[in-house]
């Protein structure tokens, strides 16, 4: 079910218990801004979640209130995923789902890497 990108941030969501190690993950990265780990139904050969360690519902939610070192910092930590998953010479993308027209189904920021195929064109 989509959720609302700019509602109350619900502390028991699926990612907010991955980031309190309440339920496991495979995490393939982790700094102070940002843990990444393969999502639970990959849709490409790599299909990696980002997600900043603060209480963000979405990008829309990140974008207006994180600090701007905390959207630097989180910005790096994705680069820093993809070039560690050697994907930045074959190409990758970036996608984040947000709010309910933009299918967001866990209602904290995340972004998702996907790479290891061509992925084509850029459709909706
Ligand atoms: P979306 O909110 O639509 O951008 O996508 C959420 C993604 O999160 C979806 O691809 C599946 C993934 N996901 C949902 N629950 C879990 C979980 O418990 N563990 C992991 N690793 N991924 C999950």
């Amino acid at each position: 079910m989509p959720v609302n990108g700019t509602g109350a941030y619900d502390p028991q969501n699926v990612f907010a218990r991955i980031l309190r190690g309440e339920l496991p993950c495979k995490k393939v990265y982790e700094d102070e801004y940002a843990l990444a780990f393969h999502d639970i139904a990959p849709r490409a050969p790599v299909h990696v979640l980002i997600i900043p360690k603060g209480a963000y519902v979405s990008f829309a939610d990140f974008s207006a209130k994180a600090d701007d070192a905390t959207i630097a910092g989180f910005t790096r930590a994705v680069g820093t995923v993809a070039r560690d998953l050697g994907l930045e010479a074959p190409g990758y993308r970036l996608v984040s789902n947000t709010g309910i027209e933009g299918g967001q189904e866990v209602p904290h920021f995340h972004v998702h890497l996907f790479g290891g195929r061509p992925l084509g064109a850029m459709l909706p």
